[in-house]
């Protein structure tokens, strides 16, 4: 009796396409099982434990896994219609192409994963890949080995289809036909292949996944910030508070890393919120373009005259959000901007007390560094209250740096002010 084949794949995987041909190829009848790779199933996760991915070939109940693994295994196992020369030299060539596309995979990964700079350093790369595939893997041959469809055109079978839909969901050109003569009449001898043109996803769908895997990486928002900064935090706070999810990136400001000094070429400081791959900088800035983008969970008041006051007392009329923090650089003037207020805008927590959320966890560790005490609690007692029902809010109690960390953390640099 034949042993079952079972192919567990995964729309629109260029690798499970892969296994798709080699096996259509062969004549090998085999049951597709589409997964969910956000979802994965127990028998992905019980066949492939160590990478988690598809394609995975079941054979006979073995599973073999990685692409070009599963391509080998086919061919051995069936030998009709054969895939890889018989010649041992003419093999290691084939096998050395297949290496050389999935070492460099990654790059074409990359064009589609990266945003902005990186995104164009990835693009020309993958055009110097292109020229190598082109001229020393190609040259004029009809396939890759000769006459034939063998294993490295599946292997770079991709390059047929998937390349030009990457590029128009991603929005960038790395492929021109004009560039790459060989590649492109490859192109068309491939497309021109019956088991290849019967088992091609559809475009449309496949543009549509693509489309929308890339804008939600657009959207993605990444923050780089450096502990125990409290402008850090303002930025943090305001985004837990809007429920964006976001990439936090630890900068290390004795050693700034390229990604900092690109973003922030002037000041060459975190916090900067990079959304979209654009940068954004100076935590108030940022505060104000999260309010801007994410309207849900407003962090201040929607009416505009209630919005420049901050409802904070006649006194302060017409004063900006930024001005009002300047404002206040003495505790007295909080003291008195504050009242008995719950919060400075009202009931509810926003911008301000985000600006100053530092008074409620920094202010505290600094003066215990310093030896130095401006703050008494007794003296300030609609500060202290404000402390307390700041300190309140889940997502601040949530999201504070660790006391002991701080403490050690200005202790440390104030003996080095000393100590100079
Ligand atoms: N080197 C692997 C790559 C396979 C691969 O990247 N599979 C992706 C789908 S295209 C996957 O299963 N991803 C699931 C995950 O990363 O969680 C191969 O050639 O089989």
């Amino acid at each position: 009796m034949e042993e079952q084949v079972k192919l567990f794949g995964a729309f629109p995987s260029p690798f499970s396409y892969r296994i798709i041909w080699a096996l259509k190829h062969k004549n090998i009848s085999y049951e597709y099982i589409e997964e969910d790779l956000s979802n994965k199933s127990q028998h992905l996760l019980t066949y492939n434990p160590i990478c988690k991915m598809i394609p995975i070939l079941l054979h006979g109940g073995k599973p073999i896994v990685e692409s070009t693994i599963i391509l080998e295994y086919i061919e051995e196992t069936w030998p009709q219609n054969p895939l890889f020369p018989k010649d041992p030299y003419e093999k290691a060539k084939a096998r050395f192409w297949i290496k050389f596309g999935e070492d460099k995979n990654s790059e074409f990964y990359q064009i589609f994963h990266k945003i902005g700079e990186e995104q164009v350093k990835a693009t020309e790369n993958a055009k110097k890949i292109l020229k190598i595939i082109e001229e020393q893997g190609l040259g004029d041959k009809k396939f890759f080995s000769g006459d034939i469809i063998g294993l490295i055109d599946i292997a770079f079978g991709w390059l047929a289809f998937w390349l030009e839909v990457i590029q128009e969901a991603a929005g960038v050109k790395v492929y021109e036909p004009n560039n790459f003569p060989h590649l492109q009449s490859w192109i068309n001898n491939f497309k021109q292949v019956a088991i290849i043109k019967e088992n091609i996803p559809n475009r449309d769908a496949m543009l549509d996944y693509f489309k929308r895997r890339r804008k939600k990486l657009e959207e993605q928002v990444k923050l780089f910030g450096a502990f125990p900064s409290p402008f850090s935090y303002r930025v943090i706070w305001a985004l837990k508070h809007k429920n964006i999810s976001y990439e936090y990136i630890e900068e290390d400001l004795s050693n700034k890393s390229q990604h900092l000094l690109t973003y922030n070429p002037i000041y060459k400081m975190i916090p900067i919120l990079v959304h979209n791959g654009k940068p954004i900088v100076e935590s108030t800035i940022i505060l104000e373009y999260i309010e801007e983008t994410w309207p849900q969970n407003p962090l201040f008041p929607k009416d505009p005259y209630k919005r420049l006051r901050l409802d904070s007392g006649s006194s302060l009329e017409k004063i900006r959000a930024q001005n009002f923090i300047k404002y206040f650089t003495r505790l007295e003037k909080m003291e008195q901007g504050l009242g008995d207020k719950k919060f400075f805008s009202g009931d509810t927590i926003g911008f301000i007390h985000i600006a100053f959320g530092w008074l409620a966890f920094w202010l505290e560790v600094i003066q215990e560094a310093a030896g130095i005490k401006v703050y008494e609690s007794n003296n300030f007692p609609h500060l202290q209250s404000w402390i307390n029902s700041f300190k309140q809010v889940a997502i601040i109690k949530e999201n504070i740096p660790n006391r002991d960390a701080i403490l050690d953390y200005f202790k440390r640099r104030r003996e080095m002010i000393v100590s100079i």
